[in-house]
């Protein structure tokens, strides 16, 4: 069994970080925001400049660019083939140099048109907010949809506002506030589906929504397909993770993070675009010095997903949070059986995510984890009066110190025990219960 999905995060955010830094030094954008004060400014690209000459032309000197701050497309220019003649368009974000007299922050789109290779400026639209997050092109029914997500000062949630362009025309098709958003194309017609988040704060929970149009229909703008109800502890949707059962049905898990260290996970299922919840609300799980945060994911990688749950290991139960050893629990979505979660395992997550150690059932209820002071190596302990150590594992570079360590693999050494316990594990047994990540 492969299990090495767990800590794609921690990759996902490293490979992140990496990205970042090259972006930095490479200069992703042309014209980037950030260098504006230099004092050689990088030039426009020819197209650019004639854009930039042609919005001048029509807005007049007093403007400076803006520039989205995230998303694929990071230049004030954003040059795309919005509607059905062959030709791009071209988008350019811009501030007013003078504030408006009701104080709005004049931040504007324009979209520029092209004849034979010269711009003319169609039409200009204020953009709502006061920093422009991202610019996204959306494919909901085989037109083009432009998505701007914008966010305004001492606001949390972000908005979207998706506009749509023919003959020289913009129209706005839906706007909406959101604190989580994701593309995919969740009925498999071929067509994106936005499916996002909001509080509704007249209620006090958020919704989670499926934004797109429906395949039956000959609609001309997307528009909400379908509406759910949230934990009303759901505030902060960290990640969601999709496992397709078929052509029409996917499961979908929301990974929330609710504050103080806790966390939880989400079912949802998406049935052509219409949302049912799973019932999952006992997904609870803490992350602490000795547990890290943790994410649905397909743990054994048997192609359905699991999302993981937290209880103290035995003789923790009444300690602290920062004091609880826990075990790991991880539950699938069982369509079979009433939309409810069932338990496939119970783990021990070591402190880095090194190893899973999957719990045997004949140790389950009756063996505790100690962890060893001043190093990496936890024991797993017969809870009984007899404190019987049946196996340590310890990551380390080197050999530790003492009797009976043997390799397990690069970092990972093991100490099980020579006792003749019938709970001691077999040489094949640790070998199935420790999965190196
Ligand atoms: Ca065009
Ligand atoms: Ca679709
Ligand atoms: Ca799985």
């Amino acid at each position: 069994m492969k299990k090495r999905h767990l800590f794609k995060i921690k990759y996902g955010i490293r490979a992140l970080l990496l990205l970042a830094a090259a972006c930095f030094l490479s200069g992703c954008s042309v014209f980037d925001g950030s260098l504006e004060n230099l004092l050689h400014p990088p030039k426009l690209t020819e197209t650019q400049t004639a854009v930039y000459d042609a919005l001048k032309l029509s807005t007049g000197d007093q403007i400076e660019l803006v520039y989205p701050s995230g998303g694929e497309y990071r230049s004030a220019f954003v040059l795309y083939n919005l509607d059905e003649e062959k030709t791009e368009e071209a988008i350019v974000f811009y501030r007013e140099k003078k504030l408006s007299e009701n104080g709005e922050s004049g931040l504007r789109m324009n979209f520029l048109d092209q004849d034979n290779g010269v711009w003319t400026s169609v039409t200009d639209r204020p953009v709502a907010g006061t920093k422009i997050e991202s610019v996204s092109f959306y494919n909901f029914n085989g037109y083009v949809s432009i998505g701007v997500i914008c966010s305004a000062l001492a606001q949390t949630e972000r908005s979207l506002s998706l506009l749509g362009y023919s003959e020289g025309q913009v129209e706005e098709q839906f706007k909406t506030s959101f604190s989580f958003m994701e593309t995919d194309d969740l009925d498999n017609d071929g067509f994106d589906e936005l499916f996002y988040v909001s509080y509704d704060a007249v209620m006090g929970y958020s919704h989670a929504r499926v934004l797109g149009t429906a395949a039956d229909e000959n609609m001309s703008v997307p528009e909400v397909l379908s509406t759910v109800p949230l934990y009303p502890d759901v505030s902060s949707v960290q990640r969601l993770s999709r496992q397709k059962l078929n052509e029409n049905e996917s499961l979908l898990f929301l990974d929330y993070a609710k504050g103080d260290n806790a966390y939880g996970t989400q079912i949802l299922l998406s049935y052509k675009n219409n949302l049912t919840q799973v019932f999952s609300d006992n997904l609870n799980r803490r992350s602490n010095a000795f547990t890290p945060i943790l994410f649905s994911t397909d743990i054994d990688g048997d192609g359905r997903m699991e999302a993981p749950a937290t209880t103290a290991f035995i003789g923790y139960e009444n300690r602290t949070v920062p004091e609880q050893i826990y075990a790991v629990e991880w539950y699938y979505a069982d369509t079979e059986n009433n939309n409810t979660v069932t338990k496939k395992y119970t783990t021990y997550v070591n402190t880095w995510g090194e190893y899973i150690f999957y719990v045997p059932v004949r140790w389950q209820g009756l063996v505790t984890v100690e962890k060893h002071p001043n190093s990496n190596a936890v024991s797993f302990v017969k809870y009984d009066s007899g404190s019987l150590v049946l196996l340590s594992v310890c990551v380390s570079d080197d050999l530790p110190e003492g009797p009976g360590w043997k390799k397990f693999d690069d970092n990972i050494y093991v100490n099980n025990s020579d006792s003749s316990d019938p709970m001691v594990l077999t040489d094949d047994e640790l070998k199935n219960c420790l999965s190196v990540q």
